[in-house]
C-alpha cells in the first residue's frame, strides 16, 4: 500500500513510518519539523541524539535498502501544498500523528492554548477536506487519545468510542441511539482531540470517508526492532516537564538519581502502551481498512491501566530511587479507577506487552548512556493548569 505518514518525524510517527516501510508499504512522511523547533523554544533536547531527518532517511535506506519519501509542509497552514501532495501521491492510507501532543505545553499560557487549537484542529480539518477535494478514497487512521473519555472513576470498562443510550420519546416510548461516548477533556490538548472526534464523524457521514480513530494511552519506551538497526535511527526520548510522559520520566529520573516526581498522591490511573506495541497497532489499523465502512471505527489502543504511584514504586524499587510527592500542577482527580476495553485491536491479533522490568531496563540503559545530555533544570513540570495550582505549588516550596 502507499501510505502517507503525517507527523512521521515524531516519537510515535518515526518508528511507525519505518515499521510500515519494513512491512512492505511505500511510505512518504509529511512533517514540518515543528517538534524539533519546540525543543529549541523550550531550551531542551531529546535525551537521545536524533539525527536530522535527511540523515535518518539515508540511514534507513542504507540499513534496509528501502526508501522513504519526505515532504516538509505545515498541514495546518499550507493547505494548497497538502492538496498537491495528496493529489500527486494518491495514497491508499493516511496515518495522522501530526498534532501538538503535550498537555502541559498546551496549558502554558493563552498563546500555547491558541497555537494548540489552531494547529491541531486545522491540521485535522485540512486533511479531511483535502481527501474530499482530491477525490481520494484513502483510509484515514487518526491518532486520538484515551483522554477523551475523561478520568472520572467509572463502574464500567470504557467502550471503544460509542455508547448506546435509550431515552423517552414524545409518545411515551423509548428511542435508542448510538452516540460518541461523552467527552471530558482534561487539558486544551485533550480538548482538541475531542474536537477531532466530531470532525472525523462529520466527514465519515457527509463524504463517506473511511476513518479509524485510535484512542491511544500513554506511550512508553523508546526503541523498536527497526530503530535499533542503526544509531542514526534512534527514536526521540522526551524527559522534560512539558513533553516527557510519566513512565519515561520516571525511568530517566531513576537512572540519573533524581527523585521521582509523583504529582499529588499518585492515585491517578492511566492507560499505557509500549512504543513497539503502538507501531504494531498502527500497522494492524492500516492493514484492516476493508473493515471500515460507514461510521468511524474507534479502537482503544492500550495494553493495560496502571496507577502512577504504583509505577513510581516499581521503578524506584529497581534502582533504589526515592519518590518526591510534588504539588500537582494539573486540575485532575487526586485518584481514579480506570478500565478500558481493547477488544477491537485484540480481534486483529494485538497481544499486548505489559510493563515489565525487562523492557524498562532498556529505557534505563538508554537514559544512563545519554545521562550527560540531560538538563536537570528542565525536569520540573512548570506548566500549571490554573493560577490556584501555581499558588499551591509556590506555597509548598
Ligand atoms: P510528537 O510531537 O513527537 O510528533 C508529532 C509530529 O507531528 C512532530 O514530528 C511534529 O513536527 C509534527 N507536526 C505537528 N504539527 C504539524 C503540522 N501542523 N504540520 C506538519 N507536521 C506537524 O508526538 P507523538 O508523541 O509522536 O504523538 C503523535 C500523535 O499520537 C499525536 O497526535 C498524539 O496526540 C498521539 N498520542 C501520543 C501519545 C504519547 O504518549 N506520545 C499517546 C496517545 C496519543
Ligand atoms: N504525572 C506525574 N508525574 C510526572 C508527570 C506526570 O505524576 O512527572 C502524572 C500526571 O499528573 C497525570 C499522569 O501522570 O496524572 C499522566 O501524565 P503524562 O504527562 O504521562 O500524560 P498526559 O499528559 O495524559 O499525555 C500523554 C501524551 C498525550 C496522550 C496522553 C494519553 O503526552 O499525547 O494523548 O498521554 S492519555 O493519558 O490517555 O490521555
Amino acid at each position: 500500500m502507499k501510505v502517507l505518514v503525517l507527523g512521521g518525524d515524531g516519537f510515535c510517527g518515526w518508528p511507525s513510518a519505518v515499521h510500515l516501510s519494513r512491512a512492505g508499504h511505500e511510505v512518504t512522511i509529511v512533517d514540518n519539523l515543528v517538534r524539533r523547533r519546540t525543543d529549541d523554544e523550550l531550551g531542551v533536547q531529546s535525551l537521545t541524539p536524533i539525527a536530522p531527518i535527511a540523515e535518518r532517511l539515508a540511514a534507513w535506506e542504507e540499513a534496509t535498502g528501502l526508501g522513504i519519501g519526505y515532504e516538509d509542509l505545515d498541514l495546518a497552514q499550507d493547505y494548497d501544498r497538502l492538496l498537491a501532495v495528496l493529489d500527486g501521491l494518491r495514497p491508499d492510507a493516511v496515518v495522522h500523528f501530526a498534532e501538538q501532543r503535550s498537555a502541559p505545553y498546551s496549558m502554558e499560557d493563552s498563546g500555547h492554548k491558541r497555537y494548540t487549537v489552531d494547529n491541531n484542529v486545522n491540521a485535522t480539518h485540512n486533511v479531511l477536506t483535502g481527501l474530499v477535494e482530491a477525490r481520494l478514497d484513502a483510509h484515514l487512521v487518526h491518532l486520538g487519545t484515551t483522554g477523551v473519555y475523561g478520568y472520572e472513576t467509572s463502574p464500567v470498562d470504557l467502550p471503544e468510542g460509542y455508547l448506546e443510550v435509550t431515552y423517552p420519546d414524545r409518545c411515551g416510548g423509548t428511542v435508542t441511539r448510538e452516540i460518541l461516548y461523552p467527552t471530558k477533556p482534561g487539558s486544551v490538548y485533550h480538548l482538541t482531540k475531542s474536537m477531532d472526534q466530531l470532525l472525523l464523524q462529520y466527514y465519515a457521514e457527509n463524504d463517506n470517508l473511511r476513518v479509524t480513530d485510535l484512542h491511544q494511552g500513554i506511550v512508553w519506551g523508546t526503541q523498536t526492532d527497526d530503530t535499533r538497526l542503526d544509531d542514526r535511527l534512534v527514536n526521540r526520548f522526551d524527559y522534560d516537564g512539558d513533553f516527557g510522559t510519566v513512565l519515561n520520566r520516571f525511568l530517566m529520573q531513576a537512572a540519573i538519581g533524581y527523585p521521582l516526581t509523583v504529582h499529588g498522591t499518585g492515585g491517578q490511573t492511566r492507560a499505557f502502551i509500549n512504543i513497539a506495541d503502538s507501531v504494531r497497532c498502527v500497522r494492524l489499523a492500516v492493514e484492516s481498512a476493508d473493515q471500515v465502512k460507514g461510521r468511524v471505527r474507534i479502537m482503544n489502543q492500550l495494553a493495560e491501566t496502571l496507577r502512577v504511584e504504583d509505577l513510581a514504586r516499581l521503578v524506584a524499587g529497581m534502582l533504589d530511587g526515592s519518590i518526591d510527592h510534588v504539588s500537582n500542577p494539573r486540575v485532575e482527580a487526586a485518584a481514579n479507577e480506570l478500565a478500558l476495553r481493547n477488544s477491537n485491536l485484540r480481534a486483529l491479533g494485538f497481544q499486548p506487552i505489559l510493563v515489565s522490568e525487562g523492557l524498562m531496563q532498556e529505557s534505563i540503559e538508554i537514559a544512563t548512556r545519554y545521562a550527560d545530555r540531560c538538563d536537570r533544570s528542565k525536569i520540573r513540570a512548570e506548566s500549571f493548569w490554573t493560577r490556584d495550582r501555581r499558588a499551591a505549588a509556590e506555597e509548598g516550596q
